[in-house]
């Protein structure tokens, strides 16, 4: 079955830029050839819920044609971040080299076990909702009724804005 897949890249290591570039290009080849492709601008983003003084994060959002199941591509998502040099962090939201997060796969639902989907922190999180919003702003997501862009204009957040810092890369 094929289906669209969110997927929310962030890096607050090394050279950011490089290990996005490094992810995306692995995440396409988890996707059919020739098929539709989709990369929001990267923006750098201050640290939400992470130990004081992590560096601030490059955080981006692609979205991929995919025929796996939901497990199939938490494992493959694993293991590109594993491949990128991602060690275990000691502390909860420990600067990282690469982080891989589900958003949405189709109309995919999970609850239970290690994967939830839709990403249950997706709606509160500007970092994830602003690249989503500039890929798929009409989006509805499994459950809920609101597009992704009112869920944008409507966010109450204490983030910062987030400074753009690249469209094309
Ligand atoms: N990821 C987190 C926790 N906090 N903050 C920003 N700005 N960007 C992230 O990607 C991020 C975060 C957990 O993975
Ligand atoms: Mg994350
Ligand atoms: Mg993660």
């Amino acid at each position: 079955m094929l289906r669209r897949a969110g997927i929310a890249l962030g890096s607050n290591l090394g050279n950011r830029l490089h290990h996005l570039q490094a992810a995306r290009d692995l995440l396409k080849k988890l996707a059919p050839k020739g098929s539709d492709f989709l990369q929001s601008p990267i923006y750098q983003t201050a640290p939400v819920s992470c130990p004081d003084g992590s560096p601030d994060f490059y955080n981006t959002v692609v979205e991929i044609e995919y025929s796996g199941s939901p497990y199939e591509l938490l494992d493959a998502t694993q293991a590109i971040e594993f491949h990128l040099g991602r060690s275990q962090g000691s502390e909860r939201n420990a600067p990282r080299i690469v982080d891989l997060d589900i958003l949405y796969l189709g109309e995919a639902t999970e609850s239970e076990g290690l994967l939830e989907l839709p990403h249950p922190r997706l709606t509160y999180r500007r970092f994830v909702l602003q690249p989503l919003a500039d890929i798929r702003p009409d989006l509805i997501l499994p459950g809920d009724s609101a597009t992704i862009a009112e869920h944008l204009s409507h966010l109450d957040s204490d983030e910062p804005p987030l400074s753009l810092v690249q469209s094309a890369w």
